[in-house]
């Protein structure tokens, strides 16, 4: 008989600079779209959950907002979410992007107050260079040598999670690092987050998506409808046709009159481009189909309010 093999679980959180990539990371890990991503910075405004299950072991990610100089009430919240994250885990990942990485790179401001953070919360932590797709190797060696001289990483992994290079090797590592123990979740969960979050999300990656300047981080999403009385396929449904419905309704908040006509756009245009990239999006998560109603409110001033926040869905 083959020796038992040791299980292993626990938390790690992906913790770096916004736009960094944890995001995508989080969604390579998983294989699942979990977290909203794009171009643009500060994307993901709360913690997400992500677990992993294997038969050797589990890890639960927790992607978070990237950190910046949080100026408003909103930015604080992200930030204070991210920092609380480090807190929680049993192994930190500390995304950063080789940049315009040079034979003489240096740490950024943003990149050194993360890691006198880091220090300070001395968890084991890894070093983790994504985007590597981007830059060519020789670049790697003097950032590496830079950051392992800054703080004492238990690993540094170079990977592209846009192109999965390296993630298994880095989810391999991880596992290593867990302690010992049984699963956290059952093997079916995959994250915490309910299909309405999921699909307030999805709209409001199609506004980031499409709308530019401001817009995005004076946005938010909820859902105020979702009926799914009619999901189920009719009985004799051949396996894999979308035949159920979904009907769901949903708010777009923003900040400014001049920011909902941008978003409702020359003859509400650009609201019904938006409305239709969401509902594919939609469409795929919840594997039916899917009749979305879309609305544009403004709600003065919210992201500089915690009663705005609150009322935002950020507690
Ligand atoms: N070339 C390249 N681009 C990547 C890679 N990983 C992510 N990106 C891109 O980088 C941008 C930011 O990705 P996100 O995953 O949203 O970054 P994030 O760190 O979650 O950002 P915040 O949520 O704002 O903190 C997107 O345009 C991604 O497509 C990678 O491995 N290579
Ligand atoms: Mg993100």
């Amino acid at each position: 008989m083959a020796p038992q093999q040791t299980h292993r679980s626990g938390f790690a959180a992906l913790i770096g600079r916004p736009n960094v990539g944890k995001s995508t990371l989080l969604n390579q890990l998983t294989g699942e779209k979990l977290a909203i991503v794009s171009p643009k910075p500060q994307t993901t405004r709360n913690r997400i959950l992500g677990v992993v299950t294997r038969p050797e072991g589990q890890v639960a990610f927790l992607d978070t907002p990237g950190i910046h100089q949080a100026k408003g009430e909103l930015n604080r919240y992200m930030v204070d979410v991210a920092l609380q994250a480090v807190d929680d885990v049993d192994l930190v990942l500390f995304v950063i992007e080789p940049g315009a990485a040079t034979e003489n790179p240096e740490v950024s401001p943003g990149n050194r107050f993360i890691l006198e953070r880091l220090q300070k919360a001395g968890k084991p932590t890894f070093l983790v260079i994504n985007k590597i797709d981007t830059v060519l190797k020789p670049v790697l060696l003097p950032l590496i040598d830079l950051y392992r001289k800054e703080f004492p990483f238990a690993e540094v992994v170079p990977i592209s999670a846009k192109d999965d290079d390296g993630v298994e090797q880095l989810f391999q590592a991880v596992l290593q690092h867990m302690p010992e123990g049984d699963p956290l979740f059952p093997e079916d969960v995959l994250t915490d987050q309910a299909e309405k979050t999921l699909v307030a999300e999805y709209i409001r990656e199609q506004v980031l998506r499409h709308c530019r300047q401001e817009i995005p981080y004076s946005t938010a999403v909820l859902v105020d409808f979702f009926d799914e009385s009619e999901r189920e396929p009719p009985p004799g449904t051949p396996p894999g046709k979308l035949a159920g419905l979904i009907r769901i309704a949903a708010s777009i908040y923003v900040e400014r009159d001049s920011q909902k006509a941008i978003i409702i756009g020359k003859q509400g245009q650009m609201l019904k481009t938006i409305g239709t990239d969401a509902r594919k999006a939609i469409q795929r998560l919840l594997g039916a189909h899917v009749y979305l109603s879309l609305r544009v409110r403004v709600e003065p001033r919210w992201s500089e309010r915690p009663e705005g926040l609150k009322k935002l869905g950020y507690e």
